[in-house]
C-alpha cells in the first residue's frame, strides 16, 4: 500500500490510535479521561494500576490508557508505552512544588526508545483555580522549546467544566492527519 494510501486508510477505518494519559498524582488524569468519554465530572479516586477506555473523537478512535501517578507506580509508567502515539501528560497547574518532578518524568518518557514517535500533548491543568499557573509558564518551567524531536503541545484547561479538552483533542487529530 502507497504511504498516503495507507494513512488515509487509517483515517477511514476504525484503526485505534494509543493514547497514554500520564502525569503525577492528583493533576486530573481520571477526569480527563472521563470527561473525553461522556462530557460528565465523575467522582474519582485514585488510581491503582490503569483504566482504559476507548474514546471516539470526529470518528477516529483513540485507546486511551489513564496510568497510576503515585511514586510508586511510575516506574512501571515504561510497560505501557509500547505502539503508543500520543502522550497526554497532565500537570495541576497549583503544584509549583512538584513541577520539576513533571518536567523529569517529561524528559524520561522523550527518551525512551518505545516513545521515539509519540507526540506529546500538555494539559495545564486546573486554570480555574486561583494563582494557578499559566500554560506560558509551564512552558517556561518544562523548557518545551528545547524539545525538537516530538511533536508537543501545550493546553491550558479545566477538567472540570472540560474548558479546553476538546483544542487539546483537536491538536492530536490535526497531527495525526499530518503524519
Ligand atoms: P489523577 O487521576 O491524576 O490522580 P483525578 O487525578 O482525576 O483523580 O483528580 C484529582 C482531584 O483533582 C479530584 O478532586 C478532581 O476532582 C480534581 N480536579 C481535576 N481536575 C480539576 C480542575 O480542572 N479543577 C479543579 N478545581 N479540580 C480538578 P477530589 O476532591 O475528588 O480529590
Ligand atoms: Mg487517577
Amino acid at each position: 500500500m502507497g504511504l498516503l494510501f495507507s494513512r488515509l486508510w487509517s483515517l477511514f477505518t476504525n484503526e485505534e490510535h494509543k493514547v497514554i494519559i500520564v502525569g503525577l498524582d492528583n493533576a486530573g488524569k481520571t477526569t480527563i479521561l472521563y470527561q473525553f468519554l461522556m462530557n460528565e465530572v465523575v467522582h474519582t479516586s485514585p488510581t491503582i494500576g490503569s483504566n482504559v477506555e476507548e474514546v471516539v473523537w470526529k470518528n477516529i478512535h483513540f485507546l486511551m490508557w489513564d496510568i497510576g501517578g503515585q511514586e510508586s507506580l511510575r516506574a512501571s509508567w515504561n510497560t505501557y508505552y509500547t505502539n503508543t502515539q500520543f502522550i497526554i501528560l497532565v500537570i495541576d497547574s497549583t503544584d509549583r512544588e512538584r513541577l520539576s518532578i513533571t518536567k523529569e518524568e517529561l524528559y524520561k518518557m522523550m527518551a525512551n526508545e518505545d516513545l521515539r514517535k509519540a507526540a506529546v500533548l500538555i494539559l495545564a491543568n486546573k486554570q480555574d483555580i486561583k494563582g494557578s499557573m499559566s500554560a506560558a509558564e509551564i512552558s517556561q518551567h518544562l523548557n518545551l522549546t528545547s524539545v525538537k524531536d516530538h511533536p508537543w503541545h501545550i493546553q491550558a484547561c479545566c477538567a472540570l467544566t472540560g474548558e479546553g479538552l476538546y483544542q487539546g483533542l483537536e491538536w492530536i487529530t490535526n497531527n495525526l492527519k499530518r503524519r
